[in-house]
């Protein structure tokens, strides 16, 4: 399988380019449009209350729960497709990933801003194995302490990224809003929760 190592210092990223093929993608994309219990969570941002710009669903082992900008969520049961998925990315990232949270970018308007996934339920250094599908997104990390430390690549559908290692200790990562037309994309980020 094809790789490539992000040349970022106090980062351990790799991309597989094309981990699923056109119509495996085709079909992925439609059967979680439709099957995927998705969610439109709210956010308070400066004591205002914001639609989440994209929607989201919890899915992973029995009695894992996620909080994160105040939202708490309550893992739902593994669908077949995403235990398929979880396997075949459980070896190549060498963990047993417990749990995934999915993103909907409906088109260009939704995003994700700048975040580490460093959250103390994720443990001391995270592995996080993100799939991506449908439109292609950009996908920038910025160092935290190094501020002209930037990288930004496009993550087109069936990419999968490993991220590990220090990497959310040194760097934070978004999904910038665009202009340009873009299909909508599905990305899932499985994750180890402890
Ligand atoms: O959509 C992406 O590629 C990134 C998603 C992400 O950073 C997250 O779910 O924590
Ligand atoms: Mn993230």
């Amino acid at each position: 399988m094809f790789t490539v190592s992000l040349p970022l210092p106090d980062a351990d990223i790799i991309l597989y380019p094309s981990l699923f093929d056109q119509p495996e993608c085709d079909r992925l994309l439609t059967e979680l449009t439709q099957t995927i219990q998705w969610r439109q969570d709210w956010i308070t941002i400066y004591g205002r209350s914001l639609p989440q710009p994209r929607l989201t669903a919890w899915y992973g082992d029995p009695g894992k729960s996620y909080t994160y900008s105040g939202i708490t969520m309550n893992a739902v049961p593994w669908t077949p497709t995403l235990l398929t998925l979880k396997e075949k990315i459980d070896s190549l990232a060498g963990v047993v990933f417990n749990s995934v949270l999915l993103n909907l970018y409906r088109d260009g308007n939704d995003s994700m801003g700048w975040h580490s996934d460093n959250e103390p339920e994720l443990g001391t250094n995270p592995v996080i194995g993100s799939i991506s599908l449908g439109g292609t997104r950009k996908f920038m990390l910025r160092h935290r302490f190094k501020k002209s430390l930037k990288y930004q690549l496009e993550l087109s559908s069936g990419s999968f990224l490993l991220m590990q290692g220090t990497t959310q200790h040194y760097w934070q990562h978004q999904v910038p809003k665009t202009k340009r037309p873009v299909l909508p994309r599905i990305n899932l980020t499985f994750r180890v929760i402890t």
